[in-house]
């Protein structure tokens, strides 16, 4: 099988170790194609920043109709009901995907996300997924998502201290890493704090396989139904809706 995994920010060395996140613990034959837009945001901090990376997340997706599944690799699950309304195969937030995978091995999980700004955003997702009571803590490390591009920068060791306090002060039985760029610290953090530390982008993997190997599709009954054919004008023209899902009207 073959998933796209869709980074929605600009910044490519973050999708590289997205990518090379997904890759460790795809199964024998499925093939990750880790991709990001060319334009938005370089980072996704908060509501504003979100619906401008919409665009480029919906664009990567059409111009790779015959994926298997999609997975949004950014933890606020930028844009996932559009992206579910766009195709009919699966498509997966690492937000959505890490949550159900920390109530399978926790009563109460906490949330470590980067800054204050995108705590409201993961609490509205939990609130609407139902699982905010399985929630202790959405907490900030207060590490700007860039800062964990930058060696030396820190980050590591502030997301590891806010593990700490959470773990401690939350009553947290297992820790959700709130963003696609810290991919490559859970097996380190859970090792270090003995207590499951789940990575959205190896959950959101995981479950696209099995919905693959399911054969789940996408329900066009309801709010995931196809949108209408017709033509957007001005900037948004080229992301005008056909009769085909998946696909755009042609520039
Ligand atoms: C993410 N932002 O996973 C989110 C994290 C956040 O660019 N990739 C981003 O702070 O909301």
């Amino acid at each position: 099988m073959r998933i796209l995994v869709v980074n929605p920010n600009t910044t490519a060395s973050m999708t590289d170790k997205i990518g090379s996140a997904a890759r460790a613990v795809a199964a024998f034959g499925t093939e990750i194609i880790a991709v990001n837009p060319d334009f938005g945001p370089p980072s996704i901090e908060g509501y504003f920043d979100e619906v401008f990376a919409v665009p480029g997340l919906i664009g990567e997706m059409a111009k790779a109709p015959e994926m298997d599944a999609y997975v949004i690799a950014c933890f606020d699950d930028t844009g996932l009901d559009a992206a579910r309304a766009f195709v009919e195969a699966p498509v997966v937030g690492i937000g959505e995907a890490a949550f159900h995978l920390a109530t399978l091995v926790a009563g109460r999980f906490s949330v470590v996300t980067t800054l204050a700004l995108s705590i409201p955003a993961i609490e509205h997702n939990l609130v609407r997924y139902g699982l905010r009571s399985r929630c202790a803590k959405v907490r900030a490390s207060e590490v700007p998502v860039l800062d964990l591009e930058i060696p030396g920068s820190g980050a590591r060791q502030r997301v590891s201290d806010e593990v700490a306090s959470s773990l401690r002060e939350d009553g947290a039985e297992a820790i959700v890493l709130g963003c696609a760029g810290m991919a490559d610290l859970a097996a380190e953090l859970s090792r270090q704090h003995d207590a499951p530390v789940i990575d959205g982008v190896a959950a959101a993997v995981k479950l696209c396989e099995s919905a693959v190997a399911l054969g789940l599709r996408t329900s066009k009954r309801g709010g995931y139904a196809s949108p209408r054919p017709k033509r957007f004008s001005g900037l948004f023209a080229p992301f005008s809706p056909t009769s085909q899902p998946g696909s755009q009207a042609a520039e």
